[in-house]
């Protein structure tokens, strides 16, 4: 039995966490350390991350059984994500390749409302730079965020582990903290592009 302080392989990483979900309890903390455990070998993952210039990617590695979604993100360097929830999910998000940042809100409407309309109603509560092989952790109880690749010159990769999976979000426009739902899809499943007419 693997201890906290010890590293995992890539394959151990994929059977633990599915062995974590063999029971109805998800268990945060475990899959936490499980994450962390694990030490980014490109070799591992790069059969999954394939990029796109316009947007960052979502590139399917294990379904999970529907009880859990694995999936590799891959940030070109300047691409980032809106504000956005995570609907009923937990999300963990450990940095395999470059870094990311992370800028935490707060929902719009549970602070004190700016009373200019040009002033930007979503409240930043936090922000933190990720660094490879660090694990981040949100849900909706902790609140919103925005992911990006800061970089000009260097690409991110970031494995995401959600439970349940995510089919739809919501979106928050910065400057007036509207909502949008969003279907969310995946740019690749198991290393195979997904053909799609609708873009
Ligand atoms: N949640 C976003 C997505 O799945 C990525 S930001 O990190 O959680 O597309
Ligand atoms: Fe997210």
């Amino acid at each position: 039995m693997a201890c906290s302080t010890s590293s995992v392989t890539w394959q151990e990483l994929l059977d633990g966490v599915r062995e974590s979900f063999s029971t109805e309890q998800v268990d945060v903390d475990r899959l936490r350390t499980l994450m962390n455990s694990y030490q980014s070998q490109r070799s591992d993952w790069e059969q999954y991350a394939l990029f796109d210039p316009h947007t960052y990617t979502r590139n399917l590695v294990d379904a999970g059984n529907g009880r859990y979604n694995l999936i590799i993100l891959c940030w070109d360097s300047g691409q980032g994500s809106s504000i956005h929830d995570h609907a009923d999910s937990h999300c963990f998000l450990k940095v395999l390749s470059g870094e990311v940042k992370e800028t935490m809100y707060a929902w719009p409407g549970s602070g004190v409302s700016p009373s200019h309309s040009s002033t930007p109603t979503m409240e930043v509560t936090g922000s933190e730079s990720v660094l490879i092989d660090d694990v981040a952790y949100i849900n909706n109880e902790i609140g919103l965020h925005r992911v990006e690749n800061p970089s000009h010159t260097d690409q991110a990769v970031t494995l995401h582990l959600y439970c349940p999976p995510i089919t739809t979000c919501q979106s928050f426009e910065a400057r007036t903290g509207r909502s949008h739902s969003c279907h969310v899809t995946f740019y690749s499943k198991e290393g195979q592009k997904v053909c799609s007419s609708v873009k």
